[in-house]
This record gives C-alpha cells, sequence and structure tokens, in this order.
C-alpha cells in the first residue's frame, strides 16, 4: 500500500494545475433560436498580449480601403481591410471586390493568433481571414451577412476584437412575405419582428471573441455602427472557413 506521503504527491498531481482563472473566462453563449447561436468570450486574449498583437498588425498589414459597390453605387469601403487565407482556397468576393489573398507565413503571428482561437474553439478549422482596421468612430461596417457561398450554409464566424471598444449589433432579418396571399404590408411586419429578442448590441472589447454559428448568416444581419465617442483604433480579425 502506497504511504500516506506519496497518496499527498498522487492528490497533488490530480489537481489541474491551469489557472482556475482560465475556466472563469466569462463565456456567454445566446440562443438566436432556429439553429443560430453566438459565443461571447469577454477576455480570451490577456490585455498585454493583445496590445503587442494589436501594434503589430497596425503596423505591418498592407491595409487598403477598396472602393466597392452597393446596390449599384460606388463607395470607399469605410475602413481598412486586409485578407488572408490558405493557397488554393475558392477566391473571396465581395460587393465587387476581390481582395489580394495574402498568406499566412507574410505575417507569422497570424498563426499565433489562429492558434489561440482555435485553442479556445476545438474542433473549429478556419482557413482565411478577414482584417478590419477602424481609425476612429467614422469608421464602421453596414448590415450585412456574412453568406457569400464559399462558407457554406453553416459557416462559424470567429471575430477577434484589439484596441478600442465597439458596439457589435445583431438583428434578425425580417420574416420573409408569405406566398399564401396575405399581403400585410412590409412596414407592418417590420414592427412586428422588432421585438427585444430581435436584437442583440455586444460591447466587444480589447481581448475578446465572438463567434456566430449555425444559421445566423441566413437569419440574421450584423453591423459596427459609426460611435462618435470611440475615438482610438480598433482591429478586429474575422476568421472563417472556405468549403
Ligand atoms: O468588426 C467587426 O467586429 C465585424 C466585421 C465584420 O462583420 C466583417 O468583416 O464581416
Ligand atoms: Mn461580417
Amino acid at each position: 500500500m502506497a504511504s500516506s506521503s506519496s497518496m499527498t504527491a498522487l492528490k497533488l498531481n490530480a489537481v489541474p494545475i491551469s489557472n482556475p482563472n482560465d475556466t472563469a473566462k466569462k463565456t456567454e453563449t445566446v440562443d438566436l433560436g432556429n439553429g443560430s447561436d453566438v459565443v461571447f468570450i469577454q477576455r480570451l486574449i490577456p490585455s498585454d498580449q493583445s496590445w503587442k498583437w494589436f501594434h503589430y498588425l497596425d503596423k505591418h498589414i498592407p491595409w487598403t480601403r477598396p472602393t466597392i459597390r452597393v446596390f449599384g453605387k460606388s463607395f470607399l469601403q469605410p475602413r481598412d481591410t486586409c485578407y488572408v487565407a490558405t493557397p488554393g482556397l475558392t477566391e473571396l468576393s465581395y460587393s465587387g471586390y476581390q481582395p489580394h489573398a495574402y498568406s499566412w507565413d507574410d505575417y507569422p503571428p497570424l498563426k499565433d493568433i489562429l492558434d489561440a482561437v482555435h485553442k479556445a474553439l476545438p474542433g473549429s478549422s478556419f482557413n482565411s481571414l478577414l482584417l478590419n482596421r477602424y481609425k476612429g468612430g467614422n469608421d464602421y461596417v453596414g448590415w450585412h451577412a456574412d453568406d457569400e457561398k464559399l462558407y457554406g450554409p453553416t459557416p462559424e464566424i470567429a471575430s477577434l476584437s484589439l484596441g478600442c471598444d465597439r458596439d457589435f449589433v445583431l438583428k434578425k432579418k425580417p420574416s420573409k412575405k408569405p406566398r399564401d396571399g396575405n399581403d400585410e404590408p412590409a412596414s407592418k411586419r417590420l414592427k412586428k419582428s422588432s421585438g427585444r429578442d430581435d436584437q442583440h448590441t455586444f460591447k466587444l472589447k480589447h481581448g475578446s471573441l465572438l463567434v456566430m454559428r449555425g444559421y445566423t448568416q441566413r437569419d440574421w444581419i450584423h453591423s459596427v455602427p459609426k460611435r462618435a465617442k470611440a475615438e482610438a483604433t480598433r482591429i478586429n480579425l474575422t476568421f472563417r472557413r472556405v468549403f
């Protein structure tokens, strides 16, 4: 039989070595209904590491502000962007713009960031990344869904935020007009679908990770609205899997 001292050692070894705060990373899951959900980890990356990545990306990423087409009109995209993807994937194209795909090897810290995101989301496997840089509260992303075909019917999109806090708003798409001759005006249908459960706002802080899953891109739209008080720069990385 084991001596009491080795029993003690056994017991000590059985205690998990990980910091208990690691498991208390304040993960919130919001069930949006009908197979859509959002997972929000408020403090995934510690602040000092997040600032290191922020400064590296701010300085080294070849940011561009492309001209895009929305509803037949040309606009300067209201934020800087850059695209990174594993070679050989279907090319991304949105709003009449096809970004050049840089490689993960071009900016090695991106691989460390990808590892940290994969570690937080076991079973996920992202192979592309769209980066955004908001240079102040006038920069924004308008209402949209990331429903491009290359992401498949139920894309998982993991969004890491660095720098200035910004609001991220999710809003349910208005339900389609029924085909059974019900000709209720669209304004009425919109009003009906603007209840409390049809809109959610998340404060995306430095080092936070927000993940959209299931049918979120089919049934919901999202935006990062202009915010007069958000004066500082924010960098956002959205990881996606191209099929
Ligand atoms: O900046 C964000 O948090 C969201 C960006 C976004 O929705 C996108 O790039 O598709
Ligand atoms: Mn998006």
